[in-house]
């Protein structure tokens, strides 16, 4: 390792006290930038494009005040990193979870920064979110507390400023109470918001595109291996909207879904997930045990993850750090070829180091899951120009959008052995565009 990388690490961690995953976001990022940048841009070197990429524009926390169902004063902390704008404004999801805090946020927004340079439209990166736990609460209480998360939010955002967007624990009803309250706040109506409803200004297969996005990412993996997804057996992490949509044209492109999981535990159906299978299991909410009541051939191993099971591809859709090294030895072991994240670093530094010495392809999320966002920036399109487009010119759209991704990978992370390291594509092919930019615009 070169001394420049280390030095950057160790100055970023003096900077970023206790923020692990941020700090682990930015190590696999510069690992791959640096000598690329030493070789082809030196002068992206003296102009400290790097060490600015890593320095968030903006971060903005408040206090979030709200009242509970017992008429009980509640406050969380609310937050969005605005990281670079150097593309375009700022986008990027909202997450409400109890683990949120700074160190994820800006591991997250950082990410986001490469991801949405590799969807090929012009937007910056963002995150934002709340350590705000919606398990359990009343839906009067989600409201008013998007509502009072808005009475700040707003001033820091807009059509042309920044565009969030949902993550976990933020989906079509909690946007929907989000833009309410900003339509309120500004009296606009205004595409400030992405995931809205398809009645209300939202886009065909905003929903499914993160999940279906992923599917066609691997198809174009496995074409490129002259192989197709027919028979292949699937291991998916994750219940909620990236896990459902990934499994649901996983199922239609002819592969063989076996596991959901949640943070109970693991869902595994040996004879697969069918349509019907997944209709009943979006039925259930988080009650995965409750599968087996209908369909008892499946199993559900509490505080278990997915990946002690055999399968051809594994798709880690819940959250970061879900797949360590142990797990990563686990799925070789099992024959395992292919690993594409759905979700956002889920798999630990150790688990991709495996992945790569075992050349086994694997995906990482900022290229694989890319097609969220990218529907995303087609949704703000259609808003621009007050239109709806069909859900089939939207799903091409996409295909599309993953399939240049791909190329994009090929084209920086091929390696002349013909093994494509598709972390170091994506690193590359991202940060080009965004450096370019940042370039011109000059030191700002
Ligand atoms: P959802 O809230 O719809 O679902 C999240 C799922 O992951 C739930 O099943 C949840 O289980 C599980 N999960 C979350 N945290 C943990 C944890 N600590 N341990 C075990 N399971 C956990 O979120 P999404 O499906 O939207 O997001 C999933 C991932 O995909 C995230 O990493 C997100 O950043 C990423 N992503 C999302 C995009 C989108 O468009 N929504 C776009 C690109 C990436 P439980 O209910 O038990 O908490
Ligand atoms: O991680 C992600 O890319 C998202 N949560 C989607 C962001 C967006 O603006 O649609």
């Amino acid at each position: 390792m070169s001394s420049s990388f280390i030095d950057l690490i160790n100055h970023t961690k003096g900077k970023n006290p206790n923020q692990p995953e941020f700090i682990q976001a930015v190590t696999e990022v510069v690992e791959d930038l640096i000598p690329y940048m030493n070789e082809k841009h030196p002068t992206w070197s003296e102009l400290k494009i790097i060490e600015r990429i890593i320095e968030p524009e903006r971060v903005i926390s408040f206090r979030v005040t709200w009242l509970d169902d017992n008429n009980h004063v509640q406050i969380n902390r609310g937050y969005r990193i605005q990281m670079n704008s150097a593309l375009g404004p700022y986008k990027g999801g909202l997450r409400f979870h109890p683990t949120v805090n700074l160190s994820i946020l800006k591991f997250l927004a950082f990410e986001q920064v490469f991801k949405n340079s590799l969807t090929g439209i012009p937007l910056g990166g963002a995150k934002g979110g709340s350590d705000f736990d919606p398990k359990g609460k009343s839906d009067m209480e989600i409201m008013r507390f998007c509502q009072s998360f808005m009475n700040e939010l707003y001033r820091h955002i807009g059509a042309e400023t920044d565009i969030p967007a949902g993550d976990i624990g933020v989906g079509e009803r909690e946007i929907g109470y989000l833009f309410g309250q900003y339509k309120r706040l500004q009296n606009q109506f205004t595409g400030v918001l992405t995931g809205k409803g398809k009645f209300w200004g939202g886009s065909y297969i905003r929903p499914e595109a993160t999940g279906y996005g992923l599917l066609y990412f691997v198809q174009c993996m496995f074409e490129s291996l002259n192989e197709s997804l027919v028979g292949k057996i699937v291991t998916i992490s994750g219940a909620g909207n990236v896990a459902y949509y990934a499994a649901e044209k996983a199922i239609q492109l002819g592969a063989k879904v076996v596991t959901f999981s949640n943070s109970t535990g693991t869902l595994y159906d040996p004879d697969g997930f069918t349509p019907e299978k997944l209709h009943f299991l979006s039925t259930l909410g988080r009650d995965l045990n409750g599968y087996i009541s209908k369909y008892s051939n499946a199993e559900f191993h509490q505080d278990s993850k997915p990946w002690c099971f055999k399968c051809d591809i594994a798709l880690p859709c819940a959250t970061e750090n879900e797949l360590n090294e142990a797990d990563a030895q686990n799925l070789i072991d099992n024959g395992c070829i292919c690993v594409a994240e759905g979700a956002n670093m889920p798999s630990t530094r150790e688990a991709i180091q495996i992945f790569h010495k075992s050349k086994i392809y694997f995906a990482p999320g900022k290229a694989a899951n890319a097609g969220g966002v990218a529907v995303s920036g087609l949704e703000m399109s259609q808003n621009w120009i007050g239109q709806q487009w069909s859900p089939d010119k939207v799903d091409n759209r996409l295909k599309v959008i993953m399939e240049n991704i791909h190329k994009t990978c090929l084209k920086y992370g091929k390696e002349s052995c013909g093994y494509v390291n598709y972390l170091k594509g994506a690193n590359i092919g991202g940060f080009i565009k965004v450096a370019v930019a940042m370039k011109a615009q000059g030191l700002v």
